[in-house]
């Protein structure tokens, strides 16, 4: 039976911290799927991405750890996307320690730690210091 892992997120400006978490979700299974949010959805979040949704999930499809790459456009997809996909695993980081709970209706939930002193925002504050030339 193939266990396949599912997770979601944003993955601008793709970084160690998202590599370490998709590379320890892929070590608990066969196969990881990830939900990439839309530029729409990011909106919803409230959270601008600098990568636009084409080339965040390009990049996320390049990831030796990521077998499929699929939108996230809402809050609410994800049962469907459990149960369609056939997941057995849904992993996120533990930012998000507790919100998930409800879909261990679905599958089983697990919370890893985040990578500390990584960040998509602290990336783009520490460019942002770069003079220009
Ligand atoms: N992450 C991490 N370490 C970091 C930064 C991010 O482990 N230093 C993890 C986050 O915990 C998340 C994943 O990498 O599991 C993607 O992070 P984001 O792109 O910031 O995703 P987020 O905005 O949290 O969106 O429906 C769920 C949301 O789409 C998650």
């Amino acid at each position: 039976m193939v266990k396949r892992i599912i997770t979601y997120g944003t993955f601008d400006l793709f970084h160690i911290g998202h590599v370490r978490l998709l590379k320890r979700l892929r070590a608990l299974g066969d196969e990881l799927y990830v939900g990439c949010a839309t530029d729409a959805f990011n909106k919803m979040k409230d959270k601008s991405s600098i990568i636009p949704f084409e080339e965040r999930v390009e990049v996320l499809s390049a990831c030796r750890y990521v077998d499929y790459v699929f939108p996230e456009e809402n809050w609410e997809q994800k049962p469907s996307d459990i149960e369609g996909f056939g997941a057995h695993v849904f992993g996120i980081g533990d930012d998000w320690e507790g919100k998930f709970d409800y879909l261990s209706k679905h599958c089983e939930v697990i919370y890893l730690s985040r990578t500390d002193e990584v960040s998509t925002t602290q990336l783009i504050q520490y460019v942002q210091c770069i003079p220009k030339r």
